[in-house]
């Protein structure tokens, strides 16, 4: 998902260019020095309190999946951000910009009480759980990232949407002061994703505040985000500040710049391929060394979590609701 140029419309290939990658390899080998030490480091370290470096992972039920996990310094040196640049190693080297305390979340909408919530007290509704997902991006690859939250559904229960809430709309911070490339790729901020209820309220959704048992890092979408592990990684939306339940379904970035390539949906889905690219295979980014020779392998429908998704789109076309 590459933009070409401020104002444009058009999306460039999904592949990325053998001068991004070798900046990203650049860029992950120097960081996979620090990630190691930083690692160890958060082994020897007691566990903290909600909100601190630390999170408080316990261990979850949630099966782990059958792949290699990514190495930290890949999962947080390759990233999409487009507030922070268009090239896959720009917001790690940009996203130091973001301050991610003091942070609120406005809860608005069809919902019982509007509020805005401190994002230490969302922290503290529920324990930290940690779950290894995999992670498919769009563009045809995909990591294995351990992520700490708690089901996007505790924090829905907490706030009471009202019957007529059909669908939640997440928007992420929109701060030209923090994010000096927000609007030049092509994007019109606040970059806006949305779930229908039943989505949003499936165990599986993850309400994400780390990744590797620590704080998300900012490139990573800090100090809130979503994770939606059947969806591509466009749906899952970071540094929110805004959910907002709604009764149609909401406008969603990728949605608005090219409907015929983006679906609201965007179901993981072999089947349906991308009009520029095909989806039926993905590159596993899990190799600590260059993404280039990161071998790929067939994509999975609903990205393997079709036991716990699936019965959620019986009768619907997918192909016309990609
Ligand atoms: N606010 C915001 N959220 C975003 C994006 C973005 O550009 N801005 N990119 C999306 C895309 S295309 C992907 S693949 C994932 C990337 O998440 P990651 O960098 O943690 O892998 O974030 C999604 N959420
Ligand atoms: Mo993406």
């Amino acid at each position: 998902m590459l933009l070409k140029s401020k104002g444009s419309n058009e999306i460039a290939s999904s592949e990325i260019t053998p001068k991004e990658i070798c900046r990203a390899v650049q860029m992950s080998r120097r960081q996979m020095v620090a990630g190691v030490g930083a690692a160890a480091a958060a082994a020897a370290m007691p566990r903290m309190a909600f909100g601190l470096d630390k999170l408080n992972a316990v261990p979850s039920s949630y099966a782990v999946p059958d792949r290699a996990t990514t190495p930290q310094a890949k999962a947080q040196s390759y990233n999409n951000f487009y507030e922070f640049g268009t090239s896959k190693d720009e917001p790690a080297r940009y996203a130091h910009t973001l301050r991610t305390r003091p942070w609120t979340v406005r809860i608005e909408g069809l919902v019982k009480s509007p509020q805005t919530i401190d994002i230490d007290k969302i922290l503290s509704y529920r324990p930290i759980e940690q779950r290894v997902y995999r992670f498919r991006c769009v563009e045809a690859w995909s990591m294995v990232i351990p992520w700490d939250g708690y089901p996007l559904s505790e924090l829905i229960q907490f706030v009471q949407p009202l019957p007529s809430a059909k669908y939640v709309q997440f928007i992420s911070l929109a701060d030209k002061k923090q994010m000096p490339d927000l609007g030049d790729s092509g994007i019109n901020p606040p970059y806006s994703e949305g779930l229908r209820m039943d989505e949003a309220m499936n165990p599986l959704t993850l309400l994400t505040f780390g990744s590797y048992g620590e704080t998300l890092a900012n490139q990573q979408g800090a100090p809130i985000r979503v994770i939606v592990p059947w969806k591509y990684g466009f749906k899952s939306a970071k540094s929110i500040v805004t959910i907002r339940f709604v009764d149609k379904q909401p406008h969603t970035t990728w949605n608005d710049l090219n409907s015929g390539e983006y679906g609201f949906y965007s179901n993981v889905n072999p089947k349906v391929d991308h009009p520029r690219w095909s989806q039926a295979t993905e590159r596993l980014l899990n190799s600590p060394g260059n993404s280039l020779f990161d071998k790929r392998v067939p994509t999975l429908m609903f990205n393997g979590y079709q036991d716990q998704v699936a019965s959620m789109y019986a009768g619907m076309d997918l192909k016309k609701n990609y």
